[in-house]
């Protein structure tokens, strides 16, 4: 064991070391610049950034040797709100052992300088525990409440005795005025499947609470359902969709074949909402995430008016590898004041990042961006229309 004085000197370094990490500033990547988005040098969160008093033990009586007593393996899939100039990051934080959990971390320019609150959240449960919570959206609903939507996740009832993977996904949905006292209501009731990535749209439509949704056939396995649906629900208080209507559908052969899940909420924007979201296709290297937009109408947000074709943004460097490789996805993003725009986006369920952009460059993207075609012929034809703009 140490002594005492060895003790000290290392938690002096630990916080030394802790304290670097997390004032270092984060730059803007110029190089390169698609006129798109800024992405930016280092991750703004990682399992290191987490702070140190929820790791070790600091009593020398009962920890001697200054070990971790408890580990944070991933710090990735964040929901994002901007509040009084304060960008909050709702971090989906994973333990050694596995388990998700939320807690917010806070930084005063929303691209470096990022801080975990001192503690998680204390996630109220249902009736019917959650074994594994998750992906939470953050939305300041017209209602006043801010709501947190997150999956659910609990062992499949109906596995077979010894099959100890079959799980089931549940839209989770909690509220909040301050971020620190939530209120958990009854989970999202779906009659088409199960539900990972559902997601509420900030204002009433038709007096109504408005979902976006993904009904699945199984736990990874999207199978005959998929797609992003919307659906209507009177009370949030017993959120119960009888009808869900697909209105972003997974397509052959594209980006999205797989399945694909409305990210954030959309942005309000003069010419319609903005939607972010991730498309998943498989491969031999296995399945591949990417992020991408698409915009609907302000009269009918279930009404998709303009879909960029092909990705948005897909992993890159250093992004591609982690614990599930090869995964780009995104759960919040902030607009500021001044229509300047955060995606903050986990990279290989392993860490967090920012890019930057504006919201008339996003705009324009989606207004301007071909669609994809379906074919390879397609996708020649219009590289010619450009050609023959541009010669
Ligand atoms: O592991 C990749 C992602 O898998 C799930 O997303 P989806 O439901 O679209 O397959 C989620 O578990 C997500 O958190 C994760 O990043």
């Amino acid at each position: 064991m140490l002594t005492k004085k060895a003790f000290k000197k290392r938690w002096k370094n630990l916080v030394k070391e802790h304290e670097a990490l997390l004032t270092k500033p984060n730059k803007r990547v110029k190089k390169g610049f698609n006129g798109l988005y800024y992405r930016y040098k280092r991750p703004v969160l990682t399992a290191a950034h987490t702070p140190l008093h929820w790791r070790y033990d600091l009593n020398y009586e009962t920890n001697p040797y200054l070990m971790q007593r408890i580990g944070i393996n991933a710090t990735f899939n964040s929901g994002a709100l901007y509040v009084d100039g304060r960008y909050l990051l709702m971090v989906r934080v994973e333990g050694w052992d596995r388990k998700s959990f939320f807690a917010v971390a806070e930084s005063p320019n929303g691209t470096d300088h990022f801080r975990f609150w001192d503690r998680p959240v204390t996630l109220p449960e249902t009736e019917d525990p959650d074994t594994n919570v998750y992906d939470m959206r953050l939305v300041t609903h017209e209602d006043g409440w801010i709501y947190g939507i997150f999956c659910a996740e609990r062992k499949d009832p109906s596995a077979p005795a010894g099959d100890t993977s079959m799980a089931t996904a549940s839209g989770g949905i909690v509220r909040t005025r301050n971020l620190i006292d939530w209120e958990r209501l009854p989970d999202f009731i779906s009659h088409h499947g199960q539900q990972r990535n559902l997601v509420l749209h900030p204002e009433f439509v038709d007096g109504k609470y408005a979902f976006y949704t993904r009904p699945q056939d199984g736990f990874i396995e999207v199978g005959g359902g998929g797609g992003i649906g919307w659906a209507l629900v009177d009370d949030i208080t017993r959120a119960e969709a009888f009808e869900e209507k697909i209105i972003e559908e997974k397509v052959y052969h594209t980006i999205k074949e797989l399945k694909n899940g409305q990210g954030p909420a959309p942005i309000k924007t003069t010419m319609g909402w903005l939607h972010l979201a991730h498309g998943v296709r498989n491969c031999a290297a296995g399945l591949r995430y990417v992020l991408y937009l698409f915009m609907t109408s302000l009269d009918d947000p279930s009404e998709v008016i303009a879909s960029p074709g092909g990705y948005f943004m897909a992993p890159e460097g250093d992004e591609r590898v982690g614990d599930v490789s090869n995964v780009l996805f995104s759960n919040g993003w902030i607009c500021d004041d001044k229509d300047n725009v955060y995606i903050y986006y986990g990279s290989s369920d392993t860490r967090m990042h920012v890019a930057s952009t504006t919201i008339s460059r996003l705009v324009d993207y989606c207004l301007n961006t071909p669609e994809d075609g379906l074919r390879s012929a397609a996708s020649v034809q219009a590289i010619n229309n450009l050609i023959d703009k541009n010669l």
